[in-house]
């Protein structure tokens, strides 16, 4: 890069969520400007550069197609709805981030982009966008506020697709039922906004949120996200869905199927998730079945609630943890779904640059970590647990003690809680994420590099030592590899874990890139060969997870292959999402694999 870059770092402040669907809560101004700033201050990208190539195009179409295709859904839903993407991309950050492309872009910033955003205000419209979609044969891509961080942001996974955004226009909490406890959303319901209108009508309420807060409720459960009360399974908890099918016709799960009475509403819609048949509300998470354009969610009861952290003294303690933490997970002596850190996680979660702490190319040390972790709150120690305990004092009081009594034979091991550390220790954060405060600390991450990205490596391990170890000595020599620090936070149940890998590369560093490419692929394949495999993943390397379930000469990916050729004919939503291709794209060069690093072109091959 060249020139002075034209950063934008004036104490601007962020859009609020009185202004924008997306914005942040008032009480958070502070820390998003503060985020805000500090995040600008690690860049040395300019903030945008003059495109380098001319809008893509659908795949198939010529220009003019497309914009006989444009003027059509104009005419359709507004010529206001309809915006294409021809201007300079920028990244933006967290809060005011892009639904052009993938913010964090691991290929070139204009490979993974879409030709145009469209902005549907309601069910009809959405019909009405999927219909004018089988018309043209145009990939429209739904995103509900695209900030699927790590995984594709509001990418589509075919360039030139149609982004469909649903969040601007489409951001009802259309209830919120005290008496049931539960509520329905659409898809531009953030975390942020439900807490919000929860507290404001007093209810003695409380939503399960992910780290992040301003993620949309409905788009993280069906990509089948975590949170961390009891209530931490999003997609388990939720009850009821509205869908819009390839074909335009419109679809309800649950007891929604019941029509009410006059017109109205099933009463029993968010009460049982089940109707009568087939539970088929699965098919449509993590998949390109159907526009998801509302979904009902149980809310849980506030609580007395407890959080707090062990701290265990060596790396080679990680086996033994993990066999501690079953017995508690299975036996529900653990309210929620706690995390496992390494002690790296305390520094990077300070916001602290890597270059404090090392010099220079490659990786941490362990030395270095250590002598940096020894001058923190918690100081020199390999692995954080993370907990919270529920119910009123006696009870908690009550479960600390057999879960310190599980740690107790691990030697070194150290009991803290929220008042034995700093006010702003990771400690506090814990507190309120696991009470169901949406807030924005895990941001503080991406001051690691300049000009960070990231990509997460998701792989599930059982909760069982020598597995967990196994998959863990796998990324760690993945990560030495590949030149890259070792971030894992462990999301942890009684029967699995969420091993959650976090890898940050510099965005204007193509050989980083290419470097974390290269590890995720790798990982892929290494886990996959012991039989291991990701929940969750970036939309580069979905066609290479999903072909690793492929017991049965790939069963699972004919069944769904089948099912997408019978909802979606023309192939038309979001193809490839989840390594589903319909059978227009499928087999044609499109599908990427191990050997796909250098991605120059994310399209067919020659
Ligand atoms: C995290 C957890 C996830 C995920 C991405 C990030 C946590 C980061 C359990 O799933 O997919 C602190």
């Amino acid at each position: 890069m060249s020139g002075k870059p034209d950063l934008d770092i004036a104490p601007q402040p962020t859009p609020l969520l009185s202004e924008r669907w997306s914005g942040v809560p008032s009480r958070l101004t502070s820390e998003a400007s503060t985020a805000r700033t500090r995040l600008y201050s690690n860049k040395t990208l300019p903030h945008s550069a003059p495109r380098q190539r001319p809008a893509r195009l659908p795949p198939g179409l010529s220009e003019s197609d497309f914009s006989t295709a444009v003027k059509d859904l104009r005419q359709s839903i507004g010529a206001e709805n309809v915006v294409i993407n021809d201007q300079p991309l920028k990244d933006g950050w967290y809060l005011e981030h892009p639904n052009t492309h993938d913010a964090f872009h691991v290929v070139e910033q204009e490979e993974l982009v879409c030709s145009a955003v469209v902005y549907p205000g309601s069910t009809e419209e959405v019909q009405k966008v999927v219909r004018w979609a089988n018309k043209h044969l145009i990939p429209i891509y739904p995103i509900s506020i695209g900030r699927n961080v790590g995984y594709g942001g509001a990418a589509p996974r075919v360039p030139g697709g149609v982004v469909l955004d649903l969040g601007k226009r489409m951001h009802s909490i259309l209830n919120v039922d005290g008496e049931n406890a539960s509520c329905m959303v659409e898809p531009g319901v953030t975390y942020f906004k439900l807490y919000e209108e929860i507290q404001n009508r007093g209810l003695p309420l409380w939503i399960d949120c992910p780290d992040l807060g301003g993620g949309s409720v409905l788009g993280n459960a069906i990509d089948r996200g975590v949170g961390y009360t009891p209530a931490g399974d999003h997609f388990a908890n939720h009850c009821g869905m509205e869908i819009v099918l390839p074909n335009g016709e419109l679809l309800r799960t649950g007891m929604g199927a019941i029509p009410g009475p006059d017109g109205t509403d099933s009463p029993v819609w968010q009460s049982f998730q089940n109707s009568f048949g087939p539970k088929i509300d699965g098919v449509f998470s993590q998949s390109n079945f159907g526009i998801v354009t509302k979904m009902g969610f149980w809310l849980l009861h506030e609580m007395p609630h407890r959080s707090y952290c062990f701290t265990f003294a060596q790396d080679e303690d990680f086996p033994r943890i993990v066999e501690a933490i079953r017995p508690l997970a299975q036996k529900g002596v653990l309210g929620n779904i706690p995390q496992l850190r390494h002690v790296v996680q305390e520094l990077n979660v300070t916001g602290r640059r890597k270059s404090t702490f090392h010099d220079g190319e490659g990786p941490m040390t362990r030395e270095e970590i250590r002598r940096a972790a020894k001058e923190l709150p918690l100081g020199d120690c390999s692995w954080v647990f993370y907990g919270t305990q529920y119910g009123d004092a006696q009870s908690v009081e009550r479960q600390l003690g057999v879960v310190k009594a599980a740690f107790s034979d691990i030697e070194g091991t150290k009991f803290w809680l929220p008042e034995d550390v700093p006010q702003d220790h990771y400690l506090h954060s814990r507190v309120q994420v696991n009470s169901g405060v949406p807030i924005l600390r895990e941001l503080d991450w991406l001051n690691w590099l300049p000009n960070a990205g990231h990509l997460f490596f998701s792989p599930i391990t059982p909760t069982r030592g020598k597995d967990a170890q196994k998959i863990h000595d796998m990324i760690v020599a993945g990560h030495k590899k590949y030149g890259f620090d070792v971030f894992p936070t462990l999301c942890i149940a009684g029967r699995e874990m969420h091993y959650i890998a976090n890898v940050i590369f510099d965005r204007a560093d193509a050989d980083q890139k290419r470097r974390a490419v290269a590890l995720l692929r790798e990982l892929v394949d290494d886990c996959a060969k012991e039989g291991f495999g990701e929940y969750r993943t970036h939309l580069l390397f979905q066609d290479q997870v999903a072909r690793t379930y492929g017991w049965g000469d790939q069963a699972l990916m004919r069944f769904n292959e089948t099912i997408k050729d019978a909802l979606d004919p023309n192939g038309i939503l979001a193809p490839g999402r989840c390594g589903i291709w319909p059978k227009r794209f499928r087999g044609r060069g499109w599908e990427l694999g191990l050997e796909d690093v250098d991605m120059k072109v994310i399209g067919p091959k020659l």
